[in-house]
């Protein structure tokens, strides 16, 4: 219920609801206690919110009845149009705390002071699938964060990679069109595994480095937690003196980056559509609050003139190895919404939104952007006035003189709406050549053409830069992510062009996908507009695994338990996980949970059949001799073992799990993945071992 300007909710409590027999037979939930009397729109009381007003008990219904018309006329009007892409989404608040001031870069407010909290709202998302597809898509994420500084709204709309598809916003429609389901028959959703997708992208060479990111692990994270985040673009920093400094930003979460394996995002999405946004909120609310730390590049033209590539071609990044990244604050979440629509459907995020300080470039990219942003809020929010919106508005003072509109929620008072005036008793704000916004005054000037600089023609050297920094275990994830896709292409031609590119990038790679694809014939190489460079040196920074957790904190432990549970190993783990910082989560035969060893009862987080060990990220064990007969005989239970298992988790069990194991298909000849519980001594050495997450020596036959 709608209770202006409070946040009191013990109006959704239940145990006081009064149930009451009207007089007609028909039941009532009537105001008692400090309930509050049920109105309209109009604050109207409302005294039967269960019947309609009739003729009669069996009668028509009269159009007099305005409480029904306006309940059901608001209802039509809910929904509004989802984005047109980053549908699916989920935001949290927080702050930024800035390390150290950075006044010799930029001016920007937020930066000038050490320790400075700067309130933001991040919206994490998924780019191709609708609002209501799910979460573990194979996809880019969006990483879109709102700073509400002192001199306005600093919106950074970026990704959790850090390049793009297309080099010029002029492609962006065509790119999402080929993306989204296609058009005749409406699906696939939330896929890239498609023709229509591997048609446009084969013939458009400039999103080979892309495709090398989106067919990488980095398109299946394990949480919004555990991922970076990028700016994308190349920015500019501005002093105080006018002085620029070029800058790419980078977020870099402390969990460290961590995603999981195909096979197993393909479970989550039918176990846990809201996976990512469940972990999210529990983590919020559990007080684990994520964080993130912001890191420039910074550079200056000297740079920009020798690098290999152009600065301003965002198909392109600058190794962390070449110009290092400076932490120079963090990002922390600490509160979820009060309200999803209200904060993370309504909140518009505009690349234009800048303050004093920071200012753009000319990459092609970000400047289509900047145009798009702002129109898509009108068509999506209905108002040029979706600034009123509370998550939108901006935090510090402001003064304009924009006015009416729909739904306008600031209307200054008095006469004055126009400027200059001359008016002395209320003359309404002015502008400030010294305070206000200033473009840096590059100077520009040139033929208007429609041409792609020469400087943007390299589309592969990057690519296989990405490649060849990943470990084996990452590379075969990449060609069997492009075997997987390009499989669901029904068009043989569109997947041989795939190759013909490949070829130009690895020719292991090429090679491994041609063989998976079954491809009687290898193509020749696409040709190149510039030749593959071999000599640009591996990046160990665009590695997920090289970049791991240094701990188990923020994860989750499934423990597979029965009656009879052993009490102190089962209180030893949680003891264990406690400590480090993680979780231990109960999945049992019953939701009702089990008694363990010494009689006590432990309620269940999951049922079995609810409670895939795809959800943890580290399972144990724990059933009694009679618990692990009986899950031995449970399809889920064996799936639960045989998918962490097949998913190279780490594994601690007892002696009387092993009928369960056995079931499950696990070889007797334990590997070193597989971790003995045979007293509380041992918690603490398996949660050691899950720090490093995966037990990727399990061998290479075995999928994900
Ligand atoms: Fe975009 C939304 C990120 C290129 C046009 N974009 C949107 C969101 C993110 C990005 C994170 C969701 C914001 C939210 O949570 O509300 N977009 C990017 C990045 C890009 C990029 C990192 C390349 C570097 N986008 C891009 C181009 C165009 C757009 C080239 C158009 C020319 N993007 C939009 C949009 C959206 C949007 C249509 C849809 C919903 C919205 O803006 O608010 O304007």
């Amino acid at each position: 219920m709608a209770k202006q300007g409070s946040d009191d909710r013990t109006t959704h409590r239940f145990a006081d609801a009064e149930v009451v027999a009207g007089t007609g037979g028909e039941t009532h939930q009537v105001a008692g206690g400090d309930r509050p009397v049920l109105t309209t729109q109009q604050g109207v009381p409302v005294a039967d919110d269960q019947n309609s007003l009739k003729v009669g008990a069996r009668g028509p219904t009269l159009l007099e009845d305005f409480h029904l018309r306006e309940k059901i006329f608001h209802f039509d009007h809910e929904r509004i149009p989802e984005r047109v892409v980053h549908a699916r989404g989920y935001g949290a608040h927080g702050y930024f705390e800035t390390y150290e001031p950075l006044t010799d870069l930029t001016k920007a407010d937020l930066f000038r002071r050490k320790g400075e909290k700067t309130p933001a709202f991040v919206r994490f998302s998924t780019v191709a699938g609708n609002k209501g597809s799910a979460d573990v898509a194979r996809d880019v994420r969006g990483f879109a964060v709102k700073l509400y500084t002192k001199e306005g709204n600093w919106d950074l709309v970026g990704n959790n990679i850090p390049v793009f598809f297309i080099q010029d916003a002029i492609k962006f429609p065509d790119l999402i069109h080929a993306a989204k389901p296609e058009p005749d028959r409406g699906f696939p959703q939330a896929q890239t595994a498609h023709d229509n997708f591997w048609d446009f992208i084969s013939l458009s060479p400039e999103s080979m480095h892309m495709v090398m990111w989106i067919m990488s692990d980095r398109t299946i994270p394990r949480s919004f937690r555990f991922m970076e985040g990028f700016g994308v673009h190349t920015f500019r920093l501005v002093n105080a003196e006018g002085k620029s400094t070029y800058v790419k930003f980078h977020w870099k979460p402390k969990q460290g980056l961590q995603s999981v394996v195909w096979n197993e995002a393909v479970k989550l999405n039918g176990a846990d559509p809201d996976f990512h946004r469940r972990d999210l909120w529990d983590a919020i609310g559990a007080g684990d609050y994520p964080e993130w730390e912001l890191g420039i590049q910074t550079f200056d033209d000297a740079f920009a003139d020798k690098f290999d590539f152009d600065i301003l071609d965002a198909t392109k990044i600058i190794p962390e190895e070449v110009i290092p990244v400076r932490k120079v604050g963090r990002l922390v979440l600490d509160r979820v919404v009060d309200n999803f629509f209200a904060e993370t459907e309504q909140v518009a995020f505009c690349t234009q939104n800048v303050v004093p300080g920071i200012d753009f470039t000319n990459d092609p990219l970000l400047q289509g952007r900047n145009f798009s942003y702002l129109d898509t809020q009108l068509k999506r929010l209905g108002s040029p006035n979706f600034t009123h919106i509370p998550i939108n508005a901006p935090k510090c003072p402001f003064h304009h003189f924009q006015q009416d509109g729909h739904m306008a929620m600031h209307n200054p008072k008095g006469r004055v709406n126009y400027e200059p005036n001359s008016w002395s008793d209320a003359p309404g704000p002015r502008e400030s050549p010294d305070q206000g916004y200033r473009s840096l005054p590059v100077p520009e000037q040139g033929q208007k053409l429609r041409v792609r600089s020469e400087t943007f023609a390299d589309h592969y050297s990057q690519a296989r830069q990405f490649y060849i920094s990943q470990t084996e275990v990452e590379q075969a994830h990449i060609a069997d992510a492009l075997t997987f896709e390009l499989s669901k292409a029904e068009t043989p031609a569109i997947r041989a062009r795939m190759v013909s590119h490949l070829l130009n990038i690895d020719n292991d790679l090429a090679t491994k996908v041609a063989q998976g694809l079954g491809l009687r014939e290898m193509p020749d190489p696409a040709t190149a507009a510039r030749p593959t460079r071999q000599d640009l040196n591996p990046s160990p920074a665009l590695s997920i695994l090289l970049n791991g957790p240094k701990s188990f904190a923020g994860r989750k432990v499934g423990a597979l338990v029965t009656d009879g549970v052993d009490a102190a190993l089962l209180s030893g783990l949680a003891a264990s996980l406690e400590k480090e910082g993680a979780m231990l989560k109960l999945v049992a035969p019953h939701v009702g949970g089990v008694t363990d060893s010494e009689g006590t009862l432990h309620p269940a987080d999951e049922k079995v059949d609810g409670g895939p060990s795809v959800l943890f990220d580290a399972v144990a064990l724990l059933p009694s001799a009679d618990g692990a007969a009986l899950l031995a005989k449970h399809p889920a239970a064996r799936d639960f073992v045989a998918d962490a298992y097949a998913h190279r988790k780490f594994i601690a069990f007892v002696d009387a799990a092993a009928p369960l194991l056995a079931k499950a298909g696990v070889p007797e000849a334990r590997d070193e993945g597989f971790v003995p519980l045979t007293s509380v001594k041992d918690c603490d050495g398996f949660v050691s071992r899950c720090r490093s997450l995966r037990y990727w020596d399990r061998g290479d036959a075995l999928m994900g």
